[in-house]
């Protein structure tokens, strides 16, 4: 089987070949009253855990659970804050039936997360921070490696690339072996371009269109958030509660251009397009 059609998940192994073939739906379930894409609906525990039910009857594949707001121009939170916004929902779900994945950038919150039965870390920063490996190296946990230019206070002020897709790879490429040689196993890794992520709109419609030469450089899972972002706002036309549809058509893209996770907020609707696209395609 090819390192990238299979991933290590914690207590669950991901796999996608023969008549599994199908790629994983990562649903967002923010913990944060400040998130932009739901205006803090889901801040309430009861209220996340109603989300994260209704996911699962949705056919979710993995649970990303955040409560940091990264939105461009966001302000950071504090680790207390961050730990009491998802460390309770981790607890709540760690019986549902599917991995949980932690969308953080703290080492101190990655390593509460496995304890509390965090099956995947995704960090935004690709775990550049000096102690982020080591809280995860002895777990069976999946890592997300993700790029970002700059930082979510002022990233969007001016990304330059010379060439988005080699640099992006680059990167993507060095924080793999670091993983490598903190002693994490190929199979727990998968990589994200970080769509909207100190990138202007011509970088991402670039990306998304060469992924596939970034998944066949790396050779692991490739994950896509494209979500609700601006760009699809651009594209569109639509303000941020009417992307679905715009959102439905760019996951379907990044799966055809080799992703083989996509981060979504509306699992319904792309687990439905999902199929209808596996089965002509
Ligand atoms: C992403 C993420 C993404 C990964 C966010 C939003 C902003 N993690 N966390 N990839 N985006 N791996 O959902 O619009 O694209 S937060």
């Amino acid at each position: 089987m090819l390192l990238h059609d299979k991933l290590h998940c914690g207590r669950y192994l991901l796999t996608m070949q023969g008549d599994a073939f199908r790629p994983w739906v990562m649903g967002v379930l923010n913990v944060t009253p400040d998130s932009f894409s739901d205006g803090g609906a889901y801040s309430t525990l009861d209220l996340a855990l109603s989300h994260a039910e209704q996911m699962i009857a949705d056919g979710v594949d993995i649970i990303d659970i955040g409560g940091e707001s990264t939105r461009p121009g966001s302000a950071p939170v504090s680790v207390a804050q961050e730990m009491d916004r998802v460390i309770p929902v981790l607890y709540a779900l760690r019986d549902c039936g599917k991995p949980l994945s932690i969308d953080t950038r703290r080492p101190e919150v990655m390593r509460e997360a496995l304890a509390a039965g965090a099956d995947m870390i995704n960090d935004i920063e690709g775990f550049r921070h000096p102690a982020s490996l080591a809280a995860v190296s002895d777990s069976e946990a999946a890592l997300c490696i993700m790029h970002m230019q700059g930082e979510p206070g002022t990233m969007q002020a001016d990304p330059h690339y010379d060439d988005v897709v080699i640099e992006v790879g680059d990167f993507l490429a060095e924080r793999t072996r670091a993983a490598r040689e903190a002693g994490i196993a190929a199979q727990r890794l998968c990589i994200d371009p970080g769509f909207g992520f100190g990138k202007t709109f011509a970088h991402n419609l670039a990306l998304l269109a060469q992924l596939d030469a970034l998944q066949r450089r790396l050779q692991l899972p490739l994950l896509a958030g494209l979500s609700r972002k601006t760009m699809i706002g651009k594209l569109t036309g639509k303000p941020i509660e009417q992307r679905m549809a715009g959102s439905v058509a760019a996951a379907l893209v990044a799966v055809k251009n080799g992703a083989r996770i996509v981060r979504v907020h509306d699992v319904a609707e792309t687990v439905d397009a999902l199929k209808v696209w596996h089965a002509a395609a």
